[in-house]
């Protein structure tokens, strides 16, 4: 019941997200730039072959597919503010094509290796959430290096949000203790 009343009356603040084109709804790579190998690397549309087997999307009609036989890679410079943090959130499904898994899929922010994953078995879409990456210039780039010899990733719904500024904690933090207070007293 408190925190039903909490939620209504004090939402979480809301930040918009500084990715583009994270959903892939373009329906191409808008937003994104590869580099090294770019073969079967493409937005596909769900319900279609994608060199044989479906595509799906975890939302919307389209997802990043993504099974370059050699290394290849995709990012996207972000408009970052310096000493911020921020949190990634994406979707991955990994699809082996009935072969032994021979894959890996790095994610770095500015340079960094922030997760591996090395012969990822297959499987639905997984959300993958990475919190607390911090910027330290104002152009930050979030870059997946990928290699998948048999099969393909499928990626959906990439989102970078800022974390909330203290200044909208302290104040949700105030409003807490205001309403725990008021609802000690009616009881
Ligand atoms: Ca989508």
């Amino acid at each position: 019941m408190l925190i039903l009343l909490l939620a209504v009356l004090f939402p979480l603040p809301v930040s918009a997200t500084i990715i583009v084109n994270g959903t892939f709804e373009t329906g191409d790579l808008t937003g994104w730039t590869q580099t090294g190998e770019t073969f079967a690397t493409a937005a596909c549309l769900a319900g279609t072959d994608f060199y044989g087997r479906p595509c799906t999307a975890h939302s919307g009609q389209f997802a990043l597919a993504y099974g370059p036989p050699n290394p290849g890679a995709f990012f996207q410079v972000l408009t970052t503010q310096p000493g911020h943090t921020y949190r990634l959130d994406f979707y991955l499904r990994n699809d082996n094509y009935g072969q032994g898994a021979a894959n890996s899929l790095s994610v770095l922010w500015d340079g960094v290796t922030v997760l591996a994953l090395a012969n990822d078995p297959d499987h639905d879409y997984q959300e993958f959430f990475i919190g607390g990456l911090l910027a330290t210039t104002a152009a930050t780039t979030l870059q997946f290096d990928v290699v998948n010899v048999p099969g393909a990733f499928f990626i959906d719904d990439l989102d970078v949000l800022p974390n909330p500024e203290p200044g909208s904690w302290l104040l949700l933090a105030s409003g807490i203790v205001l309403i725990a207070t008021r609802f000690i007293k009616l009881n």
